[in-house]
């Protein structure tokens, strides 16, 4: 069954949220203030709201704030929104492990508070920051974006967060640098997949970026969806978005986030070079070697009648990003 999303019947890409729908949606976080509802119960009065399905949640304290602040809607699609319940139940977080029921099940041990970022590499400010002071004074934004994984199934998730050019921009990369590289966090107690000797991932999951695809403004930091905080099998607390890619490029639970002359070397590119590339553009007309990527099926999606559309090139986001590959062959650098 999917959500019925109000209001969005005119909603296009790269609409954004009038400004007095966003300001009754403070108003009304305000009431909720007044009728005596705790401080840290706001975030999830706020997401009960838009997101009927989604159960309440304790936001971090220093996210409650951005929250109450976002920018609604600042992109958005007029395709219905997957429910919470699927997003959050049907994952691919390798570490813990590789079913699609696995994330849900045991990624509630995964430690994100405090969370730190190492930046470094060619940039003039590397550090190593908390992530409560990573975000600076960026707004957060929602981005209803739709994620297709090279598996051939997708999804539509309401994102909020930055665009990662903001924190880039922050942290004054040198003209050496050309890829962003970045790295997964690696919690061994609370990672069965990390573990366990039959995994073929060389952790920690690696995943990068060309400077200009990391600069684009659809590129995106997320650290909450559906109104709230990030699910932990979702990513938390801080999390990529390339919504024109295959999922795998956007890497979850991020801890280090490098400025290197060099393309960097991805945990899918090392495991499977002639399977999964650095690119990995979604591209209906280029097939994985043992599948079509031609089609996809969009959650929620029956066993018996599955819900199929026909995948677009650069997941729909043609008009935004095509221009970053004029000139490349995008069958060679899959
Ligand atoms: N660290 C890490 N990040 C990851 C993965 C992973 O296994 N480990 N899987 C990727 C893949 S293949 C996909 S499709 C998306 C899935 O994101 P979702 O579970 O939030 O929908 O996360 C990506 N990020
Ligand atoms: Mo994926």
């Amino acid at each position: 069954m999917l959500i019925k999303f109000p209001a969005r019947s005119e909603a296009k890409e790269s609409d954004v949220t009038p400004e007095s729908v966003y300001l009754s949606r403070r108003g009304f976080m305000k009431a909720g203030a007044a009728v005596g509802l705790g401080a840290s119960a706001l975030p999830a009065v706020l997401a009960a709201q838009e997101y009927p399905d989604v159960p309440s949640v304790d936001v971090p304290a220093w996210l409650e704030p951005r929250l109450v602040d976002a920018r609604w809607k600042a992109v958005s699609t007029n395709e219905p929104i997957t429910p919470f319940k699927d997003a959050t139940s049907y994952n691919n977080f390798y570490e813990f492990g590789t079913n699609k029921g696995d994330p849900a099940r045991n990624a509630s041990g995964l430690v994100v508070e405090p969370w730190t970022v190492m930046i470094d590499g060619e940039v003039a400010k590397p550090g190593r920051y908390d992530l409560t002071k990573l975000l600076a004074d960026d707004r957060l934004e929602e981005r209803i974006y739709r994620l297709r994984c090279v598996e051939a199934w997708s999804m539509v998730i309401p994102w909020l967060g930055i665009p990662l050019s903001g924190l880039i921009r922050q942290v004054e990369p040198t003209s050496k640098a050309k890829y962003v590289r970045m790295e997964t966090v690696v919690q061994e107690k609370a990672m069965p997949g990390v573990r366990s000797s039959f995994s073929l991932v060389d952790w920690p999951y690696v995943e990068g970026l060309r400077m200009d695809e990391a600069m684009h403004p659809l590129t995106l930091l997320a650290v909450g969806m559906y109104g709230r905080s990030l699910p932990n099998q979702n990513g938390a607390p801080i999390r990529l978005v390339v919504p024109w890619k295959y999922g795998f490029k956007s890497i979850k639970s991020i801890v280090k986030i490098s400025f290197v002359p060099e393309q960097p070397r991805t945990s899918w590119e090392s495991l499977a070079p002639s399977e999964y590339g650095f690119y990995a553009n979604v591209n209906p007309n280029v097939d994985h070697p043992r599948w079509s990527q031609a089609r996809e099926r969009r959650l929620p999606s029956g066993l018996f009648s599955p819900n199929l559309m026909d995948t677009r090139l650069f997941n729909g986001y043609e008009d935004e990003v095509a221009g970053l590959y004029s000139g490349l062959d995008l069958r060679a650098n899959y």
